[in-house]
Parts: C-alpha cells; structure tokens; sequence
C-alpha cells in the first residue's frame, strides 16, 4: 500500500508544501478522535456564541478551529489562515510560503445526531506582494489551488486528497492511526440517476431550477425518461463524497429567501476544494450568478467568506442542468446528451 508521503511526492509537492499538509491532516486526527468519543469528552451540544456567519456554534465548531488554528502557527511555512469561524483573515509566518483556508466542521447540524460531519481544507500559494493579514491573499482563483482536501468522520474516517494529481482517497487505520491508500484515483460517472438537494427551498428557487428539478422528479414519465433517486446529508462533505464514489448531481442554488445572500455556500472553504476534488476526478463543479454559469474554479473571490452557488457532479448531468438554467425567460428544454443512459 502507497502512503500519503509517496503520493505527494509523486505530485511533485515540495517539502514545505508536504509539512502543511501533514500539519493538517494530523489534526484531523485528533479531531476524529474527539468525533469518536463524543458525549463522553463533552464535546456534543453548542457552544452558546455565534460566528461571523451568524450561526451558533457548536462546541465541536470551536474545539475543531482552536486545534487548527493552533497547529498550523507553528507551521512556519504558512503566512495566513482563513476559517469559517473566523472573521478575519489571521496572519501567521511573514515568510511563509503557502495560505491555508478550511471549514473546521462541516455539516454542524449533524454533530448531535452522529451523522457525517468532516474538515474541509485548501492550500493557496501565498502572494509575495500582499499583506500577510490582508483578505486579498485569498482572492486567487480556485484553479490556483496547491491541494484541497476533506476528512470525512463517517462510519470509518476517511481522508480524500487531491494535490494537482488525480483525487485519492485515504482511510485512517484504527490500529496504526495512520493514513492508508484504499481509492488511488477517484472517478466521478459521467451519468447518473442520483441528486441531492435541500427540497425544503423549492419554493425559493428560479423557474428554470424548478424546471430542471421538476423533470428530474418525473423520472421515466417525463422528458428525462428515466428515474432519479434523491439523497441529501445536509453536510456538504457526505453528499461530495457519496458523488465522488458513484456519481449523483449535488446542488445547492441561488434562493430569494434572503435578497441580500442568495447563496449559502461559501466559496472559499468550501466550494473551491470541493470543485478541484471533483474536477480532478473527472467531473465538473458550476455556479450561477449575474445570469451567466461559471466554472467555480474560474471565480474571482471578492470577500473572504463570499457565498457562491453550487452545482456539482457527474459531468453530463451538471451540463444538462446548465441548460435549463442558460434559458432565462423561455420554458427551458433540456439538451439531451447522447450518451445519457440509465445504468
Ligand atoms: P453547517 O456546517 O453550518 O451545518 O452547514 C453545512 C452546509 O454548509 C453544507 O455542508 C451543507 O450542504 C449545507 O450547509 C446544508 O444546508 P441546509 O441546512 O440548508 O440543508
């Protein structure tokens, strides 16, 4: 079996780059150990403050950001961080070589329930020119990312990587605590019959997305001609990996319920690494903003904790999706593609 040190040299990580990463996927060790043991170490249950998001924090949104906060300030190599829980952007090493931007926990609503929670991350090259302190060393595009990563603390603890190689997936051995290649090149199914999305926002959502979300719940009877099953986690973590396992489309659009957030999801932390995660295994990662559909590693951030649209998955799924949303102000009819079949 490869270790995660081999694959990172055969991307061609340099050493410092290789130190980050280890740094942060040794916390998550320590994370997953606190998710394992969970009322036991009083770790359940909210923390009574809320972030700069607005959401109340859970004690286990705190401990997971104290603990990465923590580690990667004595990691030289990094010049700044970026957090979810975080307001600002948090200056470390002025010669550090790289930045680092995470979501500490993902999926915070499942803590309580023990249902799949995870760390997001990502490595940017730190801009020589800028501030260490300042948000701008955050506004790269996504495709400038170095590496991006989640950890999954599921029924097993899996860490799923990709650093400009192919997407691996890791699984943490209980016995060694180390890191084990179980998936050398995760591949996203062009096709699928799967999607994941928050229905209880339909109401909230554009006529062209209703459309499209219309024609995937009439399955067979309608002008998809097949059926579609639907999953949703509600932590962004478990539903990409569940579409980097077996495909599925994964969703979560523009609303009106807030005019001034259409969005949830946040660029930075969360978005953008899973975009590359997905892109690298070969499926496609879009968002819709200003009438027009992005690729969402071709996004130019303007706010540390921008909030973007997302659709992601199996490639020919996120392309018929897009046709339904190019279509502005016309009933929208889907471009079919050829070799859309049921599997
Ligand atoms: P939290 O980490 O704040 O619980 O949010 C999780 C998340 O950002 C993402 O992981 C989910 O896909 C999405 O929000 C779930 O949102 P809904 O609660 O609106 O379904």
């Amino acid at each position: 079996m490869q270790d995660l040190e081999n694959c990172l040299n055969h991307d061609k990580a340099s050493a410092e780059l290789k130190s980050v990463v280890t740094t942060l996927i040794d916390v998550t060790k320590e994370i997953a150990f606190a998710v394992r043991q969970g009322a036991l170490a009083g770790v359940l249950g909210s923390a009574q403050v809320e972030n700069v998001q607005g959401e109340t924090q859970k004690k286990l949104d705190v401990i997971a950001n104290d603990l990465l906060k923590s580690a990667l300030s004595e990691n030289s190599c990094v010049r700044a961080l970026a957090s979810e829980e975080e307001e600002h952007v948090v200056a470390l090493h002025q010669s550090g070589k790289y930045i680092v931007a995470f979501d500490p926990l993902d999926g915070s609503s499942n803590i309580d329930i023990n249902g799949q929670i995870g760390t997001i991350f990502t490595i940017y090259p730190a801009l020589e020119n800028v501030a260490a302190d300042s948000p701008a060393q955050f506004f790269q595009l996504g495709k400038n990312q170095l590496c991006a990563g989640y950890v999954l603390y599921g029924a097993s603890t899996l860490l799923v990587l990709t650093s400009g190689g192919p997407t691996r997936c890791f699984t943490l051995d209980p016995h060694s605590n180390e890191w084990v290649l179980t998936n050398a090149q995760l591949q996203v199914p062009q096709n699928t019959q799967e999607f994941s999305i928050n229905m209880a926002n339909q109401r909230f959502w554009s006529d062209n997305f209703k459309r499209y979300v219309a024609d995937l719940l009439l399955g067979e009877t309608g002008v998809r001609g097949k059926r579609f099953n639907m999953r949703w986690n509600a932590a962004m973590v478990g539903d990409v990996h569940r579409v980097l396992t077996r495909g599925g489309i994964f969703m979560y659009p523009n609303d009106n319920r807030n005019p001034r957030q259409p969005a949830k999801l946040r660029l930075l932390y969360e978005a953008n690494p899973m975009a590359l995660l997905i892109e690298n295994a070969g499926g496609k990662a879009c968002s819709e903003a200003m009438n027009k559909i992005q690729r969402i590693l071709e996004i130019t951030p303007e706010s540390l904790h921008q909030r973007v649209s997302v659709v992601l998955g199996s490639a020919n799924e996120v392309d018929i999706c897009n046709t339904y949303l190019f279509k502005r102000d016309q009933q929208a009819e889907p471009v079919l593609i050829e070799n859309d079949e049921a599997y």
